[in-house]
């Protein structure tokens, strides 16, 4: 049989992986990372994004697009046999949104082979920046359409989160309001997963329902735009959103653009995701039952859920997955973000950071951190700002140990609603090689925390989806058990088991730290 790349488009960088399965033999062939601050530079972007002022982020799509091209490059270099590539999907960092003028169809269907790719997209752009979910500059429009669609249970229930600021709608209606003329002349919207993914067909591609939902736009029932909160959103809104399509909707071909440039074949193109519900499908997470956690530049845990059921507190959200249904998941702006502030603050190397943890007593003595280093989204919290208690700011050890015991209490008070006990935990995301960081996670959930053998879950669950949707276009009736098998088993040797004392302490820590956590956040 073939092989299938996978791509994930996140914050910080752009992944790629391809698999290769023959009949019962799968394996990874290939898996590279290219970061954007360092391969880009002339974008100018700090950890993949620019701040121009505080709560407004976004990111420059041509850099996304300058990094697909470069992608494409180091893989037809890698002496794979590109043609031999079947299908190719992916997953974009969730939220974010790519404003197109019209004409930009034609282009795309057109681009010369003799060209890089980002000077021939840049002209494209209604607007030259993406807003990503970083941003929290949109709190007034969160109110306008919770008002408008009847309330945040309302919202909630229609499509599967109540407003949040970095939600596509909210953005949408920012943009609509700030700038009418380049909203008057946006013919299209996409979220990044469908920019990416138009990119590689020449042409439009559909929204899938898994990304769809992080837009508080469409009815997570239907996976149909919602028509009571376009209106609230946007003018004229429906006919610039990309329709939306099942998961494994073949969007199209791979574009004469690529075949000619780097000599690929003509792979289907698979519609592309978040990066969240393609981890759900990377970690194997096809049907209810175990959690995972992302360790990125966001925090994220989730898990597949058979029927869409609310998060009480209003901080999590309901999405479709992959592999159908639905997952649930938070999310924590604070992840790697603030991991880094903190290793940077202590002058610190990884190793040095491990050491820290390992060298201080589990519950740090009572001393707590509140780590919020930018705008927090769960607990709610749009003004940075870093909180301690019996912690001395210049205490290397304790500040370390602080911020990795704060990070993983309060991943478990907020994902009580999504497993209220958790067995097995599944981790991924860059900081997921930290043995250290995952102890902890295994002793405040009281769970085992595996890993699975590749890095990147997402460009693997993309890779994955990628060859579950050519088996069925080719009328194989393979069940998502079978396309993950041999790919998403725990890795046994990373196996951690909590410690039954450490689960002890942290069982009275939860209580303080959630005490702690509500009297700062409100
Ligand atoms: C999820 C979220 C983040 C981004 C990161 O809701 O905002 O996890 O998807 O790429």
């Amino acid at each position: 049989m073939g092989l299938y790349l996978g791509f994930d488009s996140s914050t910080q960088s752009l992944t790629a992986t391809v698999i290769e399965i023959r009949g019962n033999a799968r394996r990874i062939l290939f898996e590279h990372s290219l970061d954007f601050d360092a391969a880009f530079p002339e974008y100018g972007t700090v950890r993949g994004v620019v701040s121009p002022q505080p709560g407004t982020v976004t990111a420059p799509p041509a850099m996304w697009a300058a990094a697909l091209e470069r992608m494409m490059g180091v893989i037809a270099a890698q002496g794979l046999d590109v043609t031999r590539i079947r299908a190719i999907s992916g997953a974009g960092q969730q939220h974010g949104s790519v404003y197109l003028l019209a004409g930009a169809e034609r282009t795309l269907a057109h681009l010369d082979h003799h060209r890089p790719l980002a000077e021939q997209i840049q002209p494209l752009l209604a607007r030259p920046v993406s807003p990503v979910w970083l941003d929290c500059s949109t709190t007034a429009e969160c109110r306008a359409l919770t008002s408008a669609v009847g309330g945040d249970l309302a919202l909630a229930e229609l499509t599967g989160s109540r407003a949040y600021e970095r939600f596509t709608a909210a953005q949408i209606r920012k943009f609509a309001a700030a700038e009418p003329i380049a909203y008057a002349n946006t013919d299209r919207i996409h979220l990044v997963s469908s920019f990416m993914a138009s990119l590689l067909i020449g042409s439009h591609a559909p929204i899938e329902p898994g990304d769809g939902a992080g837009m508080n736009l469409m009815d997570l029932a239907r996976h149909e735009w919602a028509p009571s909160t376009l209106d609230a959103t946007a003018p004229e809104l429906e006919r610039r959103l990309p329709p939306i399509r099942e998961s494994w909707t073949v969007a199209g071909e791979l574009s004469p653009y690529w075949q000619r440039r780097y000599g690929f074949g003509p792979a289907q193109v698979v519609a592309w995701t978040g990066d969240n519900p393609s981890a759900l499908i990377g970690l194997g997470l096809i049907e209810a039952g175990d959690l995972a956690i992302s360790l990125g530049t966001s925090d994220t845990v989730f898990g597949a859920m058979p029927r869409a059921a609310h998060d009480p507190s209003g901080s999590g959200h309901v999405f479709g997955s992959p592999a159908g249904g639905y997952m649930a998941l938070t999310c924590f702006a604070n992840g790697s973000l603030a991991r880094e502030r903190v290793r940077d603050e202590y002058g610190l190397d990884w190793e040095g950071f491990s050491a820290r943890l390992r060298d201080t007593p589990t519950g740090n003595g009572g001393a707590m951190m509140l780590p919020w280093f930018v705008a927090e989204i769960t607990p709610f919290v749009p003004n940075p700002g870093v909180h301690r208690r019996r912690l001395d700011p210049s205490d290397a050890p304790r500040n370390v140990r602080a911020i990795v015991e704060a990070q993983a209490m309060a991943m478990r008070l907020h994902s009580r609603w999504i497993a209220p006990e958790v067995t097995t935990l599944r981790a991924t995301g860059g900081a997921a090689s930290n043995r250290e960081i995952l102890q902890v996670m295994a002793d405040v959930f009281a769970a085992d925390v595996v890993r699975i053998a590749p890095s990147n879950a997402a460009s693997l669950g993309a890779a994955i989806r990628a060859y579950h949707a050519d088996r069925l276009a080719e009328g194989e009736q393979i069940t998502w058990r079978e396309a993950i098998a041999g790919f998403t088993d725990a890795d046994e040797s990373s196996r951690l088991t909590p410690s039954p004392a450490a689960v002890e302490t942290y069982t009275t820590l939860l209580r303080e730290y959630e005490a702690f956590e509500s009297s700062v956040s409100g």
